[in-house]
């Protein structure tokens, strides 16, 4: 089998770089490890930047998420037991916003369109090696009902998330890698009950909180727990009474609680893997870079890698000049350092630190109480939250 580009994962970066080729006459293939059904039902993330929505609009897929997005016109930060912070988005970015869609309603549009074009996509097609990256005719092998594979193409597109085969079988030496792990993990909920107005975070005492939502019947709710904190640990009952503590709901008139349908623990770490690529096996999204989901951007950061990549494989199957590819790595780079850093910024303000002295907590006060004070502040935050520009290329 042969393919001008083979994406490995059908996740938010394979299947929209797979859209984007498409609409160029790019022909590839996508192969998934895992079900189609576990894919789509896979809880994830829930906040779309604009770029990411126009992404989907561009692509004539916006129908579904336009009828049932949300839309985000601030962020409340609670602190202090009673404080607030609250970023207008519309009010400090001239009219951003940002929107309320899952993570698995997108990749379900997508796939469902995929399959619509009659475009391929292999589910169960689990990558067990790749070949000859550094020559002309990269191979991958998978493993499909028993049987093994191999499929040819001009590039490979690692999209197989922090998890995945593609990064690894980058030869050691090549790539520098960062990482930062952050002493704590989120344990996420999802209930049937209807959520609060804003999306609203929490520096307690007891550690952070995070009210989001799905829809107007399902919340979204997560707290600090310690980074090897088994879900089982947290009854439906002690996860109630610690989001009411920490969200300073005291007499828990404000947060409804409602029938908890999924219940799971995600660690909270920032990683960089530098270049994304090698000769010719290109690294986008979770496969090359993760960051800690406080500032509500892996997904966005996914959106964003693959659009430069299409724009520089359509270069290249038009004119056989690698330019733009050459550019992609750094190109990509900056935006995600720039990320990094923001949702760093995020998960350091919000969070309680095991290790920080009575001198740091004060520092971090300082800086929220800063926040509510200073308009400059708040912009810094709304103009990352709703997503910086698009980098030159
Ligand atoms: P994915 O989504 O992990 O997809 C990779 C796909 O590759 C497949 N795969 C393989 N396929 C074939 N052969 C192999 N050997 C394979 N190995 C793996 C996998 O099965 C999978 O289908 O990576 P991608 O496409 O780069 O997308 C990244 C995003 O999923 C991720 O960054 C976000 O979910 C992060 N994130 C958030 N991002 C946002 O933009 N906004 C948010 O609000 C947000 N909240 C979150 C989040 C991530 C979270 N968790 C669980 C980590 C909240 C949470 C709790
Ligand atoms: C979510 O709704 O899942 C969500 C919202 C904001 C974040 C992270 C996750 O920062």
């Amino acid at each position: 089998m042969h393919a001008q580009v083979g994406i490995i994962g059908a996740g938010p970066a394979g299947l929209f770089l797979a859209h984007l080729l498409y609409r160029e006459g790019i022909d590839c293939v996508v192969l998934e490890a895992r079900s189609r059904a576990y894919v789509e039902d896979r809880v994830r993330a829930g906040v779309l930047e604009q770029g990411t929505v126009d992404l989907m609009a561009e692509l004539g897929l916006d129908q579904r998420l336009r009828r049932e997005c949300m839309i985000d016109e601030a962020i409340d930060i609670r602190f202090g037991g009673g404080k607030l912070v609250h970023v207008h988005f519309p009010e400090l970015t001239a009219g951003k916003v940002v929107t309320i869609y899952g993570q698995q309603e997108v990749v379900k549009d997508l796939i469902a369109a995929r399959i619509a074009d009659g475009a391929r996509i292999e589910f169960e097609a689990e990558v067990t090696g790749l070949d000859g990256l550094d020559g002309d005719r990269p191979t991958i092998r998978y493993r499909q009902g028993g049987t093994e594979h191999t499929l040819t193409c001009d590039i490979i597109a690692g999209c197989d998330g922090f998890h995945g085969v593609a990064r690894p079988a980058i030869p050691d030496g090549v790539l520098t890698t960062y990482d930062h792990v952050f002493p704590f993990g989120w344990l996420g909920i999802l209930s049937e009950s209807p959520p609060i107005t804003e999306m609203t975070y929490a520096n307690h005492d007891n550690g952070f909180a995070l009210c989001s939502r799905r829809s107007p019947k399902i919340s979204r709710h997560y707290l600090q727990v310690a980074a090897d904190e088994d879900a089982a640990n947290w009854s439906d009952d002690r996860f109630w009474n610690e989001l009411h503590i920490r969200m300073n709901d005291r007499d828990k008139s404000e947060i409804i609680e409602g029938r908890i349908f999924q219940k799971g623990v995600t660690p909270v770490r920032a990683f960089v893997a530098a270049p994304m690529r090698y000769g010719r096996l290109f690294l986008a999204g979770d496969a090359a870079h993760i960051v800690p989901p406080t500032g509500a951007k892996g997904l966005n950061l996914a959106a964003a890698d693959v659009r430069v990549l299409a724009r520089a494989l359509t270069e290249f199957f038009r004119t056989n000049s690698m330019a733009r590819l050459d550019r992609y790595s750094d190109t990509c780079l900056r935006r995600v350092w720039k990320v990094v850093r923001y949702s760093w910024y995020m998960t350091s303000l919000l969070h309680r630190f095991p290790d920080h002295t009575p001198f740091e907590r004060n520092v971090q006060l300082a800086e929220l109480d800063y926040l509510f004070s200073s308009r400059a502040g708040r912009l810094t935050i709304a103009e990352n939250y709703v997503g910086l520009p698009l980098e030159d290329e």
